[in-house]
């Protein structure tokens, strides 16, 4: 196959998006590698669904990001968001192959990190995702450190989560984003979320209690011109959590589950998510479906007050 000298950006647009952009309404980018990665079938394909009509809801437009044969989808059609959760050797795209996915005409999830890539192309503020990656337990000894980090101290655009995945090094993961100048704000609470559990046992940083002060906080950084993204830290409702010191036992199992495996790489998260899944008997699941839920009604709020 010959290819063009100056290959072009292919990147389309969903109906509802492209609309949205014409008329100016408020958009929230959603991710990929949660679906294809994250979450078991038909687990996922529900999450998927139900965190667009979340969006809707809140009166705003959900864009879901991924690649399909090589062109990147800024929203996704119904039936391409079925057709995602049934596609094989779908990569799991950071920052260093979400073009490699595009060039090589390959299927490709989006991570946090391509997808704040994508969304800020796209001319998209706000994103909503679970939890972002973050420095890994042992990164002293493995110097596994995601690259969610860098590109929130690059790319500005707003990431609503419950907090970093549990599975991490929670304290090690505050003081990345700290020297990388990345604000960290906790929604309505002191005390900074783990992701399945309300509390990490740790202070946030910061805090704020309404969609309109962060979509302040954000404006009032861009007018000093300081670049990059805001980690917001939205706490799973009170219903859906599961306890820290229960969550512990089984992130324990599934590290050494892990270890024993010798799982290293790109593979660790989905690995851990999936170990987690099975440990609890499907519990984890639900507990992550509901905060991605929550995550995405506040992130339309946002992108509503950023309007
Ligand atoms: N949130 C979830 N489930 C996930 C992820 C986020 O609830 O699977 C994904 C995101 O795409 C995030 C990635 O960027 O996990 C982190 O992977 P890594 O640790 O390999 O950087
Ligand atoms: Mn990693």
């Amino acid at each position: 196959m010959t290819r063009p000298v100056s290959p072009s950006l292919p990147i389309v647009f969903s109906r509802e998006v492209a609309a949205a952009k014409t008329r100016g309404a408020p958009l929230v980018a959603l991710e990929s590698t949660i679906i294809t990665h994250g979450m078991p079938y038909p687990g996922n394909l529900e999450m998927a669904r139900s965190v667009e009509a979340i969006v809707r809801d809140a009166g705003a437009v959900p864009a879901t990001i991924a690649v399909i044969s090589g062109v990147l989808h800024i929203g996704l059609e119904p039936e391409q968001i079925e057709q995602l959760t049934q596609l094989t050797g779908v990569m799991k795209l950071s920052r260093a192959d979400l073009a490699f996915a595009i060039a090589e005409r390959r299927h490709g999830a989006t991570t946090v990190a391509a997808t704040m890539i994508a969304a800020s192309r796209a001319g998209i503020s706000v994103f909503a995702t679970g939890g972002i990656g973050g420095v890994h337990r042992g990164a002293e000894e493995s110097f596994d450190i995601s690259a969610d980090l860098e590109e929130l101290a690059r790319t500005s655009v707003i990431v609503v989560s419950a907090g970093p995945k549990a599975i991490l090094d929670i304290p090690k993961t505050l003081e990345v984003l700290e020297t990388r100048g990345v604000p960290v704000v906790t929604y309505d609470s002191e005390d900074f979320p783990a992701f399945w559990s309300r509390q990490s046992g740790l202070k946030s940083p910061l805090s704020l209690a309404s969609p309109a002060a962060i979509a302040n906080f954000q404006k009032m950084r861009s007018h000093l011109g300081i670049d990059g993204g805001m980690l917001i830290a939205n706490p799973v409702p009170e219903d859906d959590e599961i306890a820290r010191e229960e969550m512990e036992i089984y992130i324990s199992r599934a590290l050494a589950n892990a270890d024993r495996e010798g799982v290293s790489g790109k593979t660790v998260t989905p690995y851990l998510l999936d170990n987690i899944f099975h440990l609890t008997d499907g519990r984890s699941l639900k507990t992550n479906i509901a905060l991605v839920q929550n995550n995405a009604r506040l992130a339309a709020e946002i992108a509503v007050a950023m309007v």
